[in-house]
């Protein structure tokens, strides 16, 4: 079985993990998962960077000894690890024996090779970048990251013979085009090998925190070069020659973009001084940003990941940050838009798409579907040209383009539901066969099609695959499983909705509920979560599925569910909704919310509460008195601990303010909109 081993940066640990760092997290999980998936023995490698000048400030401030401090936040990040889903075989720790054996082996073996001199340093130092920075580094004398002033050190420090490595390195770069990318980041660093590389200190005078230089105990290993041994002692470089020589060299080291000059200069020159093979590729990965910043703790930018995986649960975090962000390029997160792809790809798409198939094959087939015969083949058409694009662009780690393909699978189901009408087929007994057809070739589509995903939306992957008749043990699945297969029998479950579509009480747009999605985070936080976000299950039953307004998450074939993107309702469902003329005796806004309204109005034959979302947009006063259209026949739903008995219509622009609903003249409340 080929092999694969993948590392991610290991993280300076004087404060919890942000929404940044897990981003590489999670892409470097979709990797891993997809190379197991692809038939790789996969070994997935992450830790702790714990030798850091700050996380040594950091334990001090708060009075706790250094490495109880590290320990503690090695169970806080390997928590936040697992709450994300995210699969990793090893992590390592830089405090840990077999990594300070391995990094005094690598020194030792870099000074045999006549590469390491006693000098003297003297110059700027930003310890939030731990690096040793030259005056054109800086940008009004600060650093142009952190935008701190650095230290101005002056001391003993054992330097490395970088400078020789330059034209084998660039040697390198030219033998090995795909050692770093994507490009962009490769001709960063060509450039800079090519103005020349000076010698740089690898040791600190005067600290006692890190790893003594191996015949200097009162210099400790310049905390880069120490963390960057962690590629190699993780695999037992020092310590276990059998497993360094099973896994070692790394194929993928997943690094951000700041730090490709270590991964890519430094970090091959130290293996080409001991004489060790260099890692196969390096991928620089962009930045997430919250509101055009990078997310940083340094400048206080940051989300919790967290928080964001209690929103939904992991895997619609997973699947925002590998679909919505180009891998490789800079990206945004907003809540706003994580709720609206939420809703769009998961809620009213795939969720919708996985419910519609659970209730038309109850409905129809008793649950069991099975071909029917004379397939037109068009979705299986679409599922192999999607599998092969799928495997070919995660190949290449275009992580978006993957998920991509694996959504036009789910948009040509939802496509062809609603251009077959499965329910005006069963309608027509000489129509059963086609209908059988038509039920297994949509089934077959979602079954492919969670096979591709599984590497992105781990759990909800497993969990739709059970529900279309997999039965074996979700791990053993390969891409292999993808290939369309149009003979057999399938089971079909069908389950609580996954994804309840939302609209959030701070998302600015109509008022709808959020329900719980049937997969969702465990672990610690969750109640904090839903106390911080005043948003209520609609409904004690857990019935997701009823909970669900409007249809999104129909399930009743019978009364077929709005597709998703554009297909067509009939005028029946049209029909369902019961819209009326209303006026609004008085409006409050909802204390602790930005967005919502309580308006009590004057339906004709009754007075209602509704809770909307239009604060931003409307003073309470201004709406008192005025005439708009709410959905009349919507279930009671709770928000902010307020029934709200039905839904204000407006218009809502995505990432724009509402804009009611209203008429040119008078019209008397209670009258039918339609
Ligand atoms: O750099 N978006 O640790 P670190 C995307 N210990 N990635 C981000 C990010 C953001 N907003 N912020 C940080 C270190 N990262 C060193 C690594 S490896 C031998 C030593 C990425 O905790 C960052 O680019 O500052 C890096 O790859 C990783 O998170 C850890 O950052």
């Amino acid at each position: 079985m080929p092999t694969f081993y993948l590392t991610t940066a290991i993280d300076y640990v004087n404060s919890r993990p942000h929404l940044g760092t897990a981003y590489e997290k999670i892409a470097a999980d979709v990797i891993a998962r997809y190379k197991r998936l692809a038939g790789f023995d996969t070994h997935f490698v992450m830790g702790n960077d714990e030798h850091s000048q700050n996380v040594f400030r950091r334990a001090r401030e708060l009075g706790e000894e250094p490495l109880a401090y590290c320990d503690r936040m090695a169970v806080e990040f390997t928590e936040v690890w697992r709450s994300l889903d995210v699969s990793l075989d090893d992590f390592i720790r830089t405090t840990e024996p077999r990594h300070r054996t391995g990094v005094q082996e690598l020194v030792r073996r870099m000074t045999a090779a006549g590469d390491i001199y006693e000098g003297h340093y003297e110059g700027w130092y930003c310890v939030s970048c731990e690096a040793f920075k030259q005056e054109k580094d800086l940008v009004e004398g600060l650093c142009p990251i952190h935008r701190t002033r650095p230290d101005w050190l002056r001391e003993k420090n054992y330097f490395f013979r970088l400078s020789k490595y330059r034209d084998a390195l660039l040697a390198h770069f030219e033998a090995h085009p795909d050692f770093l990318v994507p490009e962009i980041r490769r001709n960063e660093i060509l450039r800079l090998l090519e103005s020349g590389l000076d010698d740089i200190s690898v040791s600190r005078a005067g600290q006692a925190w890190g790893i003594a230089m191996p015949e200097d105990p009162a210099s400790v290993i310049y905390v880069w070069v120490d963390a960057l041994i962690n590629y190699i002692t993780a695999v037992g470089y020092g310590t276990d020659p059998a497993a360094f020589e099973r896994h070692w060299p790394a194929d993928l080291h997943v690094i951000g973009k700041d730090i490709t000059r270590f991964h890519c200069v430094i970090w091959p020159a130290m293996l080409m001084s001991a004489g060790l093979a260099l890692p196969r590729q390096v991928f620089g990965h962009g930045w997430l940003h919250l509101k055009g910043e990078k997310m940083s703790k340094s400048l206080g930018t940051i989300v919790d990941p967290l928080e964001a995986a209690q929103r939904f649960g992991p895997d619609p975090l997973r699947l925002y940050l590998t679909k919505e962000i180009t891998f490789g390029s800079d990206g945004d997160f907003t809540w706003d838009r994580y709720e609206d792809r939420y809703n769009v790809d998961l809620a009213n798409n795939l969720g919708n798409l996985v419910s519609r198939v659970g209730a038309m094959a109850e409905k129809y087939r008793d649950g069991v579907v099975r071909p029917g015969g004379a397939s037109d083949g068009r979705l299986a058409e679409t599922a192999r040209e999607a599998a092969g694009s799928y495997a070919h662009q995660m190949d290449a780690f275009a992580l978006e383009r993957g998920a991509a393909a694996a959504f036009r699978i789910v948009d040509a189901a939802n496509e062809y539901i609603a251009g077959t009408e499965p329910w005006a087929l069963a309608r027509d007994a000489s129509h059963a066969d086609r209908l059988s057809q038509v039920l297994f070739d949509v089934a077959e589509s979602v079954r492919v099609a969670a096979v591709l995903l599984l590497p992105i939306i781990p759990r909800s992957a497993a969990e739709i695959l059970r529900r279309v008749g997999h039965t074996g043990d979700v791990q053993d699945v390969r891409l292999r499983d993808a290939d369309w297969r149009g003979q057999g029998e399938r089971r079909i479950l069908k389950g609580d909705a996954l994804w309840p579509r939302i609209v959030a009480a701070e998302g600015a747009r109509n008022e709808v509920p959020v329900s719980r999605p049937a997969i969702v985070a465990g672990g610690a936080g969750r109640q904090e979560r839903q106390r911080n976000h005043p948003v209520e299950q609609q409904n004690g039953s857990g019935d997701a599925a009823s909970a669900a307004p409007a249809a999104a998450q129909e399930a009743a074939p019978a009364a077929p569910a709005p597709a998703a993107g554009n297909a067509q309702i009939t005028i029946d469902d049209v029909m369902k909704l019961d819209l009326r003329v209303a006026k609004v005796l008085t409006a409050e806004k909802v204390p602790n919310s930005r967005k919502l309204v309580k308006l009590s109005v004057d339906v004709g034959s009754e007075q209602r509460t509704l809770v909307a979302g239009i604060a931003e947009a409307y003073e309470p006063d201004t709406l008192v008195g005025r005439t708009i259209v709410m959905v009349f026949n919507l279930k009671p739903a709770k928000l902010m601990g307020i029934e709200s008995n039905g839904m204000v219509l407006a218009a809502s622009p995505d990432g724009g303010t509402p804009t009611l609903v209203g008429f040119e003249g008078e019209v008397p409340p209670g009258t039918r909109v339609r």
